[in-house]
């Protein structure tokens, strides 16, 4: 994070920490994000074909040439720039280090440890973004894994999910798609469209604009067949600088832009990844709240239906005891009757109390079967308003599944009541504290509050 979003940061992290994760554990809720995500700097991933030009871009916006560029497939090594005095360190020792971001990478293996590194120079943009490079995507006829030796797909994905901006690099002579950019496409970034944006590079190659016209349909059709949505992504047309590059004769003014858009987007990265946090903070508390509430609605019920069967054999017990407590002060005499009448209680106590287990048992099952009523009457009066129904329902669909999970793993009668003060500190982040926090985010002043739209 920047210096100025680091408060905000912080009070992200506050928020979580007081109102939000106790919460979360008391109702056994996941937390989302981890600790270190909040705070440490966006990534900004660059995938595409090899020789697109990936590394050379990324030496021309740290200014310096960091990363090894070539013609032939050069670098088979994710690396991840980031700032810090010049050096390097291997997968192995980045992937097992609990203070960086990079821990989850272990679980891909040795070889792809061995294609991973971290690179640190003190370059003021390294400061505000961390930087990714990878290896280009090559067309492979050996299925899954490319003959890479490990699951290039997923480590892509790995990365994709975690970054605030996904470049995708094609260059002229191969604007369509490898089968591993297929592959990338299908799998890894499906639903990360919105945070891809393709850049078509090395446009000073071009010799006419006929030639980029060609190139740049070619390429739109390729991504169009492999994209699942209609809306292709932001296409930058640019090209990186290079002394000793073969040029072409295009005017390169428009293309000069480009770069210089895609670059400010990249600047921008920080602010985008506060309000990424700002937004999961709210989605997540929004959905503990409903979570919770579901929860503890359950609880109560099971709860009324435990204390009402055996507040049943309760008080068939006592009268059992009192007729035979009168039958032997009737006859204090002859006990025998009396004993009788102990022993037939007794016997009713333990049956009702199985009976009474029984019922609740019954009773929980059918509270858990049928969470979408409890749903239902929970929130009947918010599912009127018509706009804010979808909004809620939608939230319930997402977290039913693992809220029935929950529910069954652990027991109804396991869980605590929900407190007022705690629903309501959970409610005042989703109305009060996130609106804060993005007023802070645009530059405006912090006490005044408006409910956000509440979930
Ligand atoms: N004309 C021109 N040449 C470029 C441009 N960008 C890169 N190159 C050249 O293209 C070649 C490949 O560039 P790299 O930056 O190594 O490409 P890469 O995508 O990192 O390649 P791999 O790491 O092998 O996947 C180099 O010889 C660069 O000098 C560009 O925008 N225009
Ligand atoms: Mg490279």
């Amino acid at each position: 994070m920047t210096p100025e979003l680091a408060p905000i940061a912080q009070r992200i992290e506050t928020l979580y920490r007081d109102a939000v994760d106790p919460v979360g554990e008391r109702f056994a809720f996941p937390r989302a994000p981890h600790a270190g995500e909040i705070g440490g700097p966006p990534m900004v991933l660059v995938i595409g074909n090899h020789s697109s030009g990936k590394s050379s871009f990324i030496n021309h916006l740290l200014g310096e040439t960091i990363q090894t560029t070539g013609l032939a497939p050069t670098d088979d090594a994710f690396t991840v720039l980031a700032y810090g005095e010049p050096g390097e360190r291997d997968g192995r020792a980045v992937a097992s280090d609990p203070d960086l971001p990079l821990e989850g990478l272990s679980h891909f293996g040795p070889t792809f440890l061995s294609h991973l590194r971290r690179r640190t120079r003190p370059i003021p943009l390294l400061r505000t973004v961390n930087l990714v490079d990878t290896p280009g995507m090559i067309d492979s006829a050996r299925g899954d894994d490319s003959g890479r030796g490990y699951d290039f797909t997923a480590a892509v994905r790995w990365f994709a999910e975690r970054a605030e901006l996904v470049l995708m690099f094609f260059d002229p002579d191969k604007p369509g798609t490898t089968g591993e950019t297929l592959e990338v496409f299908n799998t890894a970034l499906g639903d990360l469209s919105h945070k891809l944006r393709v850049v078509m590079n090395k446009v000073d190659m071009f010799r006419s604009m006929e030639d980029f016209a060609r190139a740049y349909g070619a390429l739109c059709w390729n991504l169009a067949k492999v994209m699942a949505r209609k809306d292709l992504p932001l296409i930058y047309t640019t090209y990186t600088p290079i002394d000793d590059a073969a040029r072409g004769t295009l005017p390169l003014d428009d293309f000069d832009k480009a770069r210089r858009q895609l670059v400010d987007e990249i600047s921008e990265t920080p602010q985008r990844r506060a309000d990424t946090m700002i937004t999961r903070l709210s989605e997540h508390a929004a959905r503990l709240d409903l979570h919770a509430r579901i929860v503890d609605a359950a609880v109560f019920d099971v709860r009324r239906i435990r204390r009402s069967a055996y507040g049943w054999v309760a008080l068939a017990g006592l009268v059992a005891f009192a007729g035979a407590a009168l039958t032997l002060l009737a006859d204090p005499i002859d006990p025998t009757r009396a004993a009788g009448a102990f022993a037939g209680a007794a016997v009713l106590c333990g049956l009702g109390a199985l009976l009474a287990q029984r019922a609740v048992h019954k009773g929980s099952a059918r509270v858990m079967g049928d969470l979408n009523g409890l749903f239902e009457r929970l929130y009947g009066r918010d599912l009127l308003v018509r706009e804010h129904a979808e909004d809620l329902r939608q939230l319930w669909a997402e977290i039913r599944g693992r809220t029935a999970r929950t529910l069954k793993q652990l027991g109804p009668l396991s869980f605590p009541r929900l407190r007022r003060r705690e629903r309501k500190r959970l409610r005042d982040v989703i109305d009060q504290d996130v609106p804060a926090l993005r007023r802070t985010l645009r530059g405006g002043p912090e006490e005044t509050t408006t409910p956000e739209k509440s979930r």
